[in-house]
C-alpha cells in the first residue's frame, strides 16, 4: 500500500551535518519526498507532537532537545513508507540499533538519536497535520516508479 510518513532530522542531526546523509538513505530506498522544510519547533507544538510521552521521566529533556535548534521536517511517500523508514532508522535506543541503520551508524544515546519517523499510518497523519499546511504537501509523479513496485 502506498503510504505517507513523517520524518524529521532532529537538532543533533542538523548540527552534526547529517541532513544529506539521512535524506540520501531515504531517497535511495525508493521513497519520494513530497514535503521538506526546516523548522525551529515552538514549545507548544513540541508538546503536542510528543503528547504520548507526557509524564515519562525523559519528557522534559525530550521537549528541550527537540526545541533546541532547527530540524528538517519531511513527508515521504511510497510503498510501505512507514515501515521502510522505521527499519532504516533503527531502534529508539541507539545502543540496540543495528549497524547499517541511521541510529546504529550515527547515534549513541536515546536522548540524541538523530531521526524521527512515524510509527504508524495514523501517527503519520497526525504528525503531518501538526507540522505541515496542506499546500506544503506536493503531488507529482517521478520517473522510474515502474522500477520500484510491481
Ligand atoms: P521512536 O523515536 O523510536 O519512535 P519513542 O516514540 O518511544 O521512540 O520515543 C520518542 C523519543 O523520545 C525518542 O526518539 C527519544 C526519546 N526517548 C524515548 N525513550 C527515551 C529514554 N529512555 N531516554 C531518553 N529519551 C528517550
Ligand atoms: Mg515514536
Amino acid at each position: 500500500m502506498i503510504e505517507k510518513t513523517f520524518v524529521m532530522v532532529k537538532p543533533d542531526g542538523v548540527q552534526r551535518s547529517l541532513i544529506g546523509e539521512i535524506i540520501g538513505r531515504i531517497e535511495r530506498r525508493g521513497l519520494k519526498a513530497i514535503a521538506v522544510k526546516m523548522y525551529h519547533i515552538p514549545k507548544d507544538i513540541a508538546e503536542r507532537f510528543y503528547a504520548e510521552h507526557k509524564g515519562k521521566q525523559f519528557y522534559d529533556g525530550l521537549i528541550k532537545y527537540i526545541t533546541s535548534g532547527p530540524v528538517v521536517c519531511m513527508v515521504w511517500e511510497g510503498e510501505g513508507a512507514v515501515g521502510a523508514v522505521r527499519s532504516l532508522m533503527g531502534k529508539t535506543n541507539p545502543a540496540e540499533a543495528l549497524p547499517g541503520t541511521v541510529r546504529g551508524d550515527f547515534a549513541l544515546h536515546p536522548g540524541k538519536n538523530v531521526i524521527h519517523g512515524s510509527d504508524s499510518i495514523s501517527s503519520a497523519q497526525r504528525e503531518i497535520n501538526l507540522i505541515f499546511n496542506d499546500y506544503e504537501i506536493l503531488e507529482y509523479s517521478k520517473i522510474g516508479s515502474e522500477w520500484l513496485i510491481e
